[in-house]
């Protein structure tokens, strides 16, 4: 399928893929089972000038955009859901400072990013605050040129590895989705400390840990936007960075079909390899089908959003859902193709299975999801 591809974008997934195939490929396994951080992949894509595709070139990027980033998400996916995060995870704890920064603030945090010097990370997770984004308990009180953070963030991706991150917290419950900001907050300040990491079923290459705040004292000039827009911030970066998630989704059925194509030719039962069977013929059409039609889906909502356009939220909460259902069902079936061997550990499937399972809950549930274009849909209906 040609999907219409610019020379430098071809260029990008060509080079994320051949990271992919050589560095990830082999370690895969290893990094899942003792759930090792992928510094030195991050490093390689440092190497190749991938870390900053979605950087404007005037801080060191390559400027381009979402399918910039989700082009490298896919190809890193197809090798390792949990590895590519390292790489997905920066763009979601960047995003709010490319979208809302001031000059300071991007010359001084993007550039790091863009050369893989630095990586980022989102905090808004908290214990009560999942789905309830606007339940978030974590404060921020001004207090002279500084504000003072207090409460705990969970399940924050690169959590701990992470060296920039991007913090909602609240600054005045009065207000509503209108009391909450969003602050920069760098690895190191006095006040914030990581909690443990993690034990997880999937991604497990990737680091998730707690973020606590204890009178955490940081400079005003960290504000991020005006006071009041962290609920916005949030919203509109989870707008441009769900694609990317969906991107990940993609790579991963990706992985997982073509694993489960390749055993097919070489599994004999029967006398015959079990590729001739037509129960086995059917599922990997669909399965085909399936991935060719999620990536339709994420390029095109990618290119909508690359262009400036108003509304997105429906869009990128539409290739979310439908990418990570497909990556469950795909890698669901891939493992059912593989039989005996698809579940064991020493094959490639069952950890895509695994790993698939967090595309559907992360970044907003599908449910979420669902309501967002559901409510987009009925909105856009009356506007008629
Ligand atoms: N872009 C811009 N503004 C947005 C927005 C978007 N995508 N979504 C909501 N807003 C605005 C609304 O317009 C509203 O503004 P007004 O007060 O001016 O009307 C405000 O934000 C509050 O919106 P809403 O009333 O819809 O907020 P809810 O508390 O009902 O929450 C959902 C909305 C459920 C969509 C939100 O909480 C959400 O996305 N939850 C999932 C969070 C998530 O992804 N968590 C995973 C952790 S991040 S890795």
């Amino acid at each position: 399928m040609n999907y219409f591809l610019t020379e430098e974008q071809e260029m990008i997934k060509e080079l994320a893929a051949r990271i992919a195939d050589e560095k990830i490929a082999p370690v895969a396994l290893e990094y899942d089972r003792e759930g090792k951080f992928p510094r030195d992949i991050i490093k390689y894509l440092a190497d190749s000038d991938l870390c900053g595709v979605y950087i404007e070139e005037k801080y060191g990027g390559l400027g381009g955009g979402v399918l910039e980033m989700a082009l490298v998400v896919e190809e890193l996916s197809r090798a390792c859901g949990g590895i590519a995060l390292a790489f997905a995870g920066t763009g979601l704890g960047a995003f709010p400072i490319i979208l809302f920064g001031t000059d300071e603030q991007k010359n001084k945090y993007l550039p790091d990013i863009a050369a893989g010097k630095k990586l980022a990370a989102f905090a808004l997770t908290e214990a009560d605050a999942g789905s309830d984004a606007a339940g978030i308990r974590t404060t921020a009180v001004a207090d002279g040129d500084h504000y003072i953070l207090n409460g705990t963030k969970q399940w924050i991706t690169n959590g701990a590895e992470a060296d920039i991150y991007t913090v909602i917290a609240c600054t005045n419950r009065s207000k509503g989705a209108r009391g909450f900001s969003a602050f920069i907050v760098e690895k190191g300040t006095p006040g914030l400390s990581f909690g443990k990491k993690e034990d997880k079923m999937g991604i497990r290459a990737s680091s998730t840990c707690e973020l606590i705040f204890e009178e955490c004292r940081i400079p005003k000039e960290n504000l991020l936007a005006r006071e009041g827009m962290g609920f916005i911030v949030a919203m509109k970066t989870l707008d441009r960075t769900r694609p990317g998630v969906a991107a990940q989704a993609l790579g991963i059925a990706t992985g997982a079909f073509n694993a489960a194509l390749k055993y097919s030719k070489e599994r004999e039962q029967f006398g015959q390899p079990i590729s001739s069977f037509q129960a086995v013929q059917h599922m990997l059409a669909d399965m085909a089908i399936q991935i060719e039609a999620v990536r339709c889906l994420v390029y095109q909502t990618c290119r909508h959003i690359d262009s400036g356009a108003k509304n997105i939220s429906k869009e990128a909460a539409m290739a979310k859902v439908f990418a990570s259902d497909t990556a469950m069902r795909v890698t669901t079936d891939a493992v059912q193709i593989m039989g005996g061997y698809g579940y064991m550990k020493e094959y490639p499937v069952e950890k895509m299975m695994r790993d698939a399972k967090i595309t559907q809950i992360y970044e907003g549930t599908n449910q979420i999801q669902r309501n967002v274009i559901a409510l987009e849909l009925i909105k856009e209906s009356t506007r008629e």
